[in-house]
Parts: C-alpha cells; structure tokens; sequence
C-alpha cells in the first residue's frame, strides 16, 4: 500500500474532518466518466438513470448509482490510489457502500444544504468515507463544496423538522457550529474532497455558465455496519462491496446516542428531503417505504 496522502493531509483530515488532495484521479479516467455522463443524459430514458432538476426536465442533477451504469466509475471507485488514501483514513478493510453523481448543472444546479452523511447513514462507528471526485474545475463559481472545518467533533448535529428527519441542518448557528469555521474546497478536475462522515457541508446553486460534476464514492470500514435500515438506507446493503482487505466477523461500536433519520414520508434523494419535496409525493402513509427508493 502506498502512502498517497502526506501526513500533513493525514492531520488535517483528523483536526478538521475533510482533507482535499489534487491530482488523485488521471485526466484519461476523469475525461471518459465525463462522456459517459453525456451519454447517460441524453438517453431517452433519463428519468430511469437521473433525477431532474425540479422545473427543467433538460437538466439532470443526480445520476443513480452510477457503478451499475458503467464501469468506468467501478474503475475510479476501486482505484489503488483511492484506496490507499481511504485507507489511511478509515483502515485497511473497506467496502463501498453506495457510489452518486452530482450534476450541478450551469445557471440551474441545486443547493445542497448543510448537513452531515452520518445523519443520513448511522454505523456503529464513525469511519465512513465520502470521497467527493471532481470531474470538472471547481471553484467557488461552479459551487465547489463547503465544509465546517471541525464540526466532525461536535456529534450528531440536529437534521430535524418538527419530530421528523429534515436531511438538512436549517442552520449552523443554531446548532452551535461556528460559521467563521466555514471554507471552500476548490480543486481542479480529478481532486478528491475527503469527507469524514459527522463534518457538515454544503454547497451552493450554480450561478456560473460550467458545470461542476461530482462522482461521490462512499466507503466504511468493514467492521462500520449500518444501525439503521429504513428504506433510503438499506437500499444500499444489497450492493455494498468489499473492496479491499477482509470481511469483519466483529462489529466494532462507539458509545453514544444517534438519533436514526426517520423522515415524513419515504424520499428518493437529499436534494427532494431537503427542498421538502418528498411530502407533496408522500407514498405512503405509514412512513414506511418502498423498495423503489433510492439512496440519498
Ligand atoms: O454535490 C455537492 O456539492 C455535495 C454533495 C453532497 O453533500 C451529497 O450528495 O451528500
């Protein structure tokens, strides 16, 4: 295994909960996911690859599970670089657990408001991974991503409306993060944002006239297994993946009190909880939902 990330990025991911390293995927691999992603879009049947953006049914803003649609993201997901830098944060043991894309789309790309993945994603540890692969320059124009720098060590945050899972958290001050700690993650194509699980990010609509795709990778340590598994959750354990290492025979366990993401009404992504969405196409009554949901 090689030793991708500096100890300097090492630390860093530990004080601040996001490390960003430029240079990690090659331009050859980065240029084909994007002329796979054109192809995807411009299928006509986008509807059953992508979600649209609300109000343009040209413009995509999430492509599902985009390792089951070609193998050039099974190719980046399971890179040897990017698993040695996963490795030297979250162990030697790892498994994919779900992989999206994010479009942001020129002049239309939707928000996405603060919010932590554990919220989402309760383990019985806290060594999950989001890889954030930029597939084009970001920039603070295109809507690179934002994170709290440090609020990983302030616990489970408030994602709630009322008594239900909101997906988002309405807003930092409220729930004691220091907006001052707030800084942008630029990179250019083919950098990885490195997202501890409990660090709160966001990102802005896309005003600028470029694109800024995201391949999102996200992986745990073997012995991190799921504590929830309500519909947006365990719709990814059929296809979670060992991809490197060895498969646990122990669940290794933090102490502490998670509050589990149960939501009004079953949601089909992040972006439709957190619009709110999701309850004007409530289906069910029960709050339980069906195998058609996908994850966030
Ligand atoms: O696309 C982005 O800017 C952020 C993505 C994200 O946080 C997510 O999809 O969970």
């Amino acid at each position: 295994m090689s030793q991708v990330l500096t100890d300097q990025q090492v630390e860093f991911y530990r004080n601040n909960g996001f490390c960003v390293a430029e240079g990690i995927i090659g331009d050859q691999l980065v240029e084909r996911a994007r002329n796979v992603i054109d192809g995807l879009l411009s299928s006509p049947d986008i509807t059953d690859v992508a979600e649209l953006e609300p109000g343009d049914e040209m413009m995509a803003r999430r492509i599902w599970a985009p390792t089951s649609r070609d193998k050039v993201f099974v190719e980046i997901a399971e890179d040897e670089i990017l698993l040695d830098a996963a490795a030297q944060l979250i162990g030697p043991d790892i498994v994919l657990q779900y992989s999206k894309l994010n479009v942001k789309p020129p002049k239309v790309g939707s928000v996405v408001e603060w919010h932590q993945d554990f919220a989402y994603y309760p383990h019985t540890n806290t060594d999950l991974l989001a890889c954030l692969i930029y597939l084009d320059d970001a920039t603070p124009e295109n809507s690179c991503l934002k994170v709290a720098a440090g609020s990983h060590r302030q616990g489970i945050l408030s994602h709630h409306v009322d008594e239900h899972f909101g997906g988002k958290i309405t807003s930092l001050a409220d729930v004691g993060v220091d907006e001052s700690t707030v800084v942008d993650c630029p990179g250019p194509a083919g950098t990885v944002v490195f997202l501890h699980p409990l660090a709160a990010h966001a990102s802005e609509k896309n005003t600028s006239d470029r694109y800024r795709r995201v391949f999102i990778p996200a992986f745990r340590s073997a012995d991190a297994l799921p504590i929830y598994y309500g519909p947006h959750a365990a719709h990814n354990e059929p296809t979670a993946k060992l991809v490197r290492g060895r498969q646990a025979t122990t669940a290794r366990c933090e102490e502490g009190v998670w509050q589990l993401p149960l939501a009004a009404a079953e949601f089909n992504s992040l972006y439709q909880i957190q619009e709110g969405s999701h309850l004007d196409a409530k289906k069910s009554s029960t709050g339980y939902f069906s195998h058609e949901t996908k994850a966030d």
